[in-house]
């Protein structure tokens, strides 16, 4: 994944601070249409302790997953994304919550 991340990430002047859009993101990666299968092994790159979830600490690094040298997300970003994938309130991102939030 990583060259064209890159490319998208350089390109890209919204990626400042508070400026992330993950469905932006998701569009410009073109991760909206790839397959189930492939979507979830963006997952498990983002779960960096395979503990099957993705939790408020490991969004912190989700450009850095793709793009090494990116931009930490704050906190407000963090939660932002959070909340729009956190169906069922639990405080972290499950693979089909990521799954529909990625094709939604
Ligand atoms: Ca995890
Ligand atoms: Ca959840």
């Amino acid at each position: 994944y990583g060259g064209s991340f890159r490319l998208i990430y350089l390109a890209d002047p919204l990626l400042a601070p508070d400026s992330f859009s993950f469905k932006k993101f998701f569009q410009l990666c073109g991760l909206t249409s790839k397959s189930p299968k492939e979507v979830k092994d963006v997952f498990q790159i983002l779960d960096d302790d395979n503990s099957g979830y993705i939790e408020e600490s490991e969004l912190k690094f989700f450009l850095q997953r793709f793009v090494p040298g990116a931009r930490t997300l704050t906190d407000a970003e963090c939660k932002g994304f959070l909340s729009a994938a956190d169906d069922d309130n639990d405080g972290k991102i499950g693979v089909e919550e990521f799954l529909i939030m990625v094709q939604s």
